[in-house]
């Protein structure tokens, strides 16, 4: 993409609302705009890193055996009456009505719907286990929208729903998404912790939490510090799988509401990490909930009847664009992970108009589309400072700049957005060096 062909709205000044860094960059970036309290514009560039989140966990979701399918925004208020939630959610649910006075609502969630969808077909265990999921935006009318996407209004998430003939089968699905969860998370470049949570409305006994920490988090966390170093399992076959779990959830970890100073006293004093956290996923098992209000059961195997168990599995989508830039920036902007940034690398022409430095920055432009990368050329005619400080702001991996002083040697500068470290390579140094990256 060349920066003049693309629509980049970036700010010089901080708006005064935004007072942590993530939702500083979003707006200053162009990455958003918000268009009412908690309900934000995606802009361009926000679209582009929303979308390749998007990808990775719905890749995630597919490879742990989850079928994709869409609900949805807005529901009948009659799903949520039958399992009681219509008035338990409160304050937080936008109802609508229609014009025949037919109460509807926005989806905050959407185990009601899906259990009564679910029930209409599915009568024997044979057709179960079975996981679906959507990637759909939901409304809750937060009391305090706050830090941008963070905590907004309208949100996008990841939500999927198990169905399972018995309490032991359904706990091999909870613990497929929770090791589907660790695996998605460590490809978005983030550490993120499970840790025993609170269920709140959505219910049940058995739930986790996936936090990333940062001390800008809302919640306050408490953990065994080599939870934070562990790496992704990656695939894992279905025996050994509660095994992979049990490594986690042996050591401790709780949010604020579970947390029990008597346990946590018993890790290792040099092992006791307290610190702030973003929730960017929360997994439930909640067992009959909601099967058992909506009558939603399966025959099994000896020919009796019983009521499905279920389990809900949410990964906050647009909160995750912010939860990265929170882990991963510094004064100057934002640093992407390579796996979700917005372009892959950058070309800065230090003298737009220049016929030779234009001529050198379209060539590489066309090389590094050529070998399949997505670069964005800076070619507009600002000064030099500016373009370098926008850059930085926006965060690609990294920054190739060409100008006359470099070309005379033939030579361009190339840096490392994260390390902030430069080289000095020829074209094909360069060519080579960009293209190995990724
Ligand atoms: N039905 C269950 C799981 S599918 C559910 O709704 N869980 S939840 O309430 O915990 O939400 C799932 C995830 O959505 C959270 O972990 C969080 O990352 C994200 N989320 C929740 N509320 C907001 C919000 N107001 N703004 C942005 N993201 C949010």
């Amino acid at each position: 993409m060349r920066l003049t062909d693309y629509f980049l709205p970036v700010l010089k000044e901080t708006p005064a609302e935004a007072t942590i860094a993530s939702h500083q960059f979003m707006l200053r970036a162009g990455m958003i705009k918000q268009d009412s309290a908690g309900i934000y514009i995606w802009l361009p560039l926000g679209l582009k890193v929303l979308r390749k989140i998007e990808n990775i966990v719905r890749e995630e979701q597919n490879r742990a055996g989850a079928i994709e399918m869409l609900m949805p925004t807005i529901q009948s208020a009659g799903h949520w009456k039958e399992t009681g939630r219509y008035d338990a959610y409160g304050p937080e649910m936008l109802r609508i009505t229609d014009r025949g006075d037919r109460e509807l609502l926005y989806g905050p969630t959407n185990e009601d719907m899906i259990t009564d969808m679910f029930r209409s077909y599915v009568k024997s265990y044979k057709d179960l286990p079975k996981c679906l999921y959507h990637i759909q935006w939901k409304f809750r009318d937060e009391r305090r929208p706050r830090f941008g996407v963070m905590r907004g209004r309208e949100f996008l998430m990841k939500d999927a729903y198990t169905f399972d003939v018995d309490k032991e089968a359904a706990v091999k699905s909870y613990n497929r998404q929770f090791i589907a969860y660790l695996n998605t998370y460590e490809r978005l470049g983030l550490k993120a912790v499970p840790m025993r949570a609170d269920t709140g409305p959505i219910g049940g006994d058995l739930s986790h939490e996936f936090l990333i920490l940062a001390d800008t988090g809302e919640s306050e966390v408490f953990c065994h510090k080599d939870l934070v170093d562990m790496a992704a399992p990656g695939d894992v076959s279905d025996g050994d799988m509660q095994a992979v779990v049990d490594s986690r959830t042996s050591l401790y970890a709780a949010t604020d509401e579970m947390h029990d100073a008597d346990e946590f006293a018993k890790v290792p004093a040099d092992k006791q990490l307290s610190a702030r956290g973003i929730e960017v996923g929360h997994i439930f098992y909640f067992g009959e909930k909601y099967s058992e209000p909506m009558k939603a059961s399966v025959q099994t195997a000896d020919g009796k009847s019983a009521n499905i168990h279920m389990g809900s599995y949410g990964v906050g989508v647009s909160r995750l664009v912010g939860g990265i830039i929170e882990a991963s920036h510094d004064e100057n902007g934002i640093i992407w992970p390579k796996a979700v940034a917005p372009f892959d690398v950058g070309i800065i022409n230090l003298k737009s108009g220049d016929a030779e430095a234009d001529a050198a920055c379209e060539t590489l432009y066309s090389q590094l589309k050529a070998a399949g990368l997505d670069p964005l050329y800076d070619d507009r005619d600002d000064r030099g400072g500016q373009k370098f400080a926008r850059m930085d702001l926006i965060g690609l991996p990294y920054q190739i700049v060409i100008g006359p002083r470099g070309l005379k040697e033939g030579k361009y500068e190339v840096k490392d957005r994260k390390t902030g470290e430069k080289q000095s390579l020829t074209p094909e140094e360069t060519l080579t060096f960009i293209t190995a990256q990724f």
